[in-house]
């Protein structure tokens, strides 16, 4: 029929099978050969009944995004899905891999749906900024009823073939989407069973539209956690269309708010960072062919808070963990720690119930370094000094099996160093996880000067298979997201100097999007650890030294840059930190004035954007992209942001440059002038974007 969509016949039954990779996404191409398929099907009288199925290894992903902000070419999806409804002869969808988006949608098109038993089927256009917006918001709630749609909906969360059988969204599981679905078309054609369109079957309304306290609660509470972002409170909206609106009025008004939101500012950022995100997984430097080494069995060394996350992490993806530490002691309160922390996961039904058992059973609790003997991959997790590192690694050097990776999670330190007293510097690499590191999806990987491409490859391969976002970062202090957090981290101090409270910057940076604002942030995470940093250093903040000279630490002592009742974690402004803030401003001579929230905001991000620009020239971050990679799954960056780079764009760097200009000379600080690279960028009309190679989102 067309190069991505075949129609064969088998008896009776004409298939039409979609292949377009990597993943049957509706091009112009794959709508149209789809329309003439059907229209084809339905004019040849030797055919009784038609199934609709995807080559490859996946159901249809959805619409091809690429092709969004782009002049629409014909057929429109929902003109193909019309064409499906029209059809007089039975058409049966048959899934497997993922029917998201644009694809369940055309999947709820048609009479039929049958599906392989992994199969997941879903409307996830939310994490894109979108409404679903060729039928979804409408046929789905007539197949599944209001409240679980509004709940697939908002979430944008897939369901699996057996609740979707069950919810009554496919009509049977089969063993395969060509035998299986032919079997059940057959079947069909048999029985004659009456076409159902769900276009005109309200059977499932009916209890929502004469009382909609659950409809109501299910929405209220799908959309509890959508901070700042517009896209799931118009989900809501739109299945509540279903409910009281005529279908072909609520699909024209489905349409209208998909389109709005296509052109709106939290759409393109959140596009930009699916594309961000994959682009990320794509290494420089590692030649094609490259095969990453088998790893079997990861060996943790540290039980502490970082080490048990990140075995927790592997454990959670099926890998084998043995846990090293230096005393049974350290050991066991490690332990202690994972199965509380499952057994918590189980309670809220997380996971099944006999998950955390299962996943104990994963990990293997050693004291003595040798026990990373078989290991494939080591991962240091000790205290953070370069003495103590160094020590770890000449020993597991000495213990570990020739061609095991031998990575340090350092959130700082300099891993050429750290590799330089092994032996075999081309197999040391950074894994720099996140704390919470089983809940947290960012993993940077550190590529030090000697890193072997085959090592760094294992390292993002097997980031990815315990579920982590790998972007690949360079050496320095920080690397990348710690090294612009610094830099925030001194923006917050010079704020306070300059007249700012610390609850007037975390409004300003919450209200932008950020879950927490930094000062709560730093009373979340404990003061001290900066401040021993900085001592360590011989950096001094006087204002945030002040506070914690003061035995102010955070929320473990009750008060930090706010104060804290026993048993709250909610920050209250304190005036004694108002004084503390003035007494050390009138000790440096520094007169304090209003600070108003653009400066704020200004203050706070646009030097972490020169940082950015800095870290680019240096190469340690590959493309800009990667940097808002970080940010958004390492910081709590806003997803409808972007991330600080496209965020830079979408501000203009001429005005970024010019406030950085602005900024240095009044507060006297040369660290603010732009960087070459942004300068250099402003002056040509140029962007970030024009430095990434992921499609520009328009
Ligand atoms: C929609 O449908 C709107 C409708 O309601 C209304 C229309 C009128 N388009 O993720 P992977 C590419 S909105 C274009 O690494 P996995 C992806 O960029 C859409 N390209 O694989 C990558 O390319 P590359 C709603 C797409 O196995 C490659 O495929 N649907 C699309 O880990 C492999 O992707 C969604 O939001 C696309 N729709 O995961 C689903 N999808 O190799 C979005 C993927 O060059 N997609 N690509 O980097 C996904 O969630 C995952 O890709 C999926 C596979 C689960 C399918």
């Amino acid at each position: 029929m067309s190069e991505v969509v075949k129609l064969a016949m088998v008896k009776r039954c004409a298939v039409i099978t979609i292949d377009s990779p990597p993943v049957n996404a509706l091009s112009a191409a794959v709508r149209g050969g789809v329309l003439d398929s059907v229209n084809a099907a339905n004019a040849d009288g030797t055919v009784e009944v038609i199934v609709i199925a995807c080559a490859g290894r996946t159901f249809i992903a959805g619409a091809d995004i690429t092709e969004f902000g782009k002049p629409p070419q014909h057929p429109r999806l929902s003109d193909v899905i019309a064409g499906i409804e029209a059809s007089a002869k039975p058409v049966i969808a048959a899934i497997h891999g993922t029917a998201l988006g644009g694809g369940l949608e055309l999947a709820l098109g048609c009479h039929f749906r049958v599906a392989v038993k992994d199969a997941k089927l879903g409307l996830p256009e939310v994490k894109l900024g979108l409404v679903p917006g060729a039928g979804g918001t409408q046929r789905l709630p007539r197949a599944v009823g209001p409240e679980l749609a509004v709940r697939m909906i908002v979430s944008g969360e897939p369901i699996g073939a057996a609740e979707a059988l069950e919810r009554g969204l496919v009509d049977e599981i089969v063993d395969s989407t060509t035998s299986g679905a032919v079997a059940f078309a057959e079947k069909v054609v048999a029985e004659r069973r009456p076409l159902r369109l769900l276009r005109t079957d309200d059977s499932k309304l009916v209890a929502a539209r004469a009382d909609r306290s659950l409809f109501t609660a299910a929405a209220a509470s799908a959309t509890k956690k959508s901070r700042g972002l517009i896209a799931p409170l118009a989900c809501a909206d739109a299945v509540s269309w279903a409910l009281d609106l005529p279908f072909e009025e609520a699909l024209d008004k489905e349409r209208e708010c998909f389109l709005k939101l296509l052109s709106d500012d939290q759409s393109k950022a959140q596009r930009y960072a699916f594309f961000a995100e994959r682009e990320a997984a794509k290494l420089r430097g590692v030649p094609d062919g490259t095969q990453p080494r088998p790893v079997e069995r990861v060996a943790i060394v540290g039980a502490g808070t970082m080490g048990s996350g990140i075995a927790m992490a592997f454990a959670n993806a099926g890998i084998p963990v043995t846990l090293i530490d230096t005393g049974a002691e350290q050991l066991d309160r490690g332990l202690g720690m994972m199965r509380k922390n499952w057994d918590a996961t189980a309670a809220r039904s997380g996971i099944a119930a006999d998950e955390p058992a299962k996943r104990m059973a994963l990990i293997d609790g050693k004291v003595g370094l040798e026990h990373v003997a078989d290991a494939d991959l080591v991962i240091e997790a000790v205290f953070e000094t370069m003495a103590v590192k160094k020590q770890v690694f000449t020993a597991i050097d000495a213990h570990a099996k020739p061609g095991a990776l031998l990575a340090t999670n350092t959130s700082y330190l300099d891993i050429n160093e750290i590799a330089a007293v092994t032996k075999r510097p081309q197999d040391v690499v950074g894994m720099h996880f996140f704390s919470p590191a089983n809940i947290m999806k960012l993993c940077e990987i550190v590529r030090a000067d000697q890193t072997a491409p085959d090592v760094l490859l294992t390292a993002t391969t097997l980031a990815r298979r315990i579920r982590k976002t790998a972007v690949v970062v360079g050496v320095c202090h920080g690397f990348v997201g710690n090294r612009m957090l610094a830099v925030r981290g001194w923006q917050g101090e010079s704020l306070l100097r300059s007249g700012a409270l610390p609850e007037q910057v975390d409004a300003v940076m919450t209200r932008f999007g950020l879950p927490m604002g930094p000062f709560a942030m730093g009373d979340l995470a404990g003061l001290d650890i900066g401040w021993r940093s900085r001592q360590d250093r011989g950096i001094r903040w006087d204002i945030a030294d002040a506070i914690c000279e003061s035995g102010r630490l955070g929320q473990k002592t009750q008060k930090g840059y706010y104060r804290y009742e026993p048993g709250s974690r909610a920050p209250l402004p304190d005036p004694e930190v108002e004084r503390l803030i003035e007494q050390t401003c009138e000790r440096l001579g520094l007169r304090r004035r209003a600070i108003d929230d653009e400066e704020i905001l200004e203050r706070m991000i646009y030097p972490m954007i020169n940082e950015g620009a800095r870290i680019l020239e240096e190469n340690i971050a590959a493309r800009p992209s990667d940097i808002d990679v970080i940010w958004l799954y390492g910081y709590g960056w806003p997803i409808h942001r972007g991330g600080p780079m496209f965020y830079a764009d979408q501000v203009g760097l001429k005005t970024i440059v010019e406030r950085l200009e602005f900024f240095a000379q009044r507060l006297n600080d040369p660290a603010l002038r732009p960087t070459p690279l942004l300068a250099r960028l402003a002056s040509e009309g140029g962007s970030f974007a024009s430095m990434n190679r992921a499609p520009a989102v328009g």
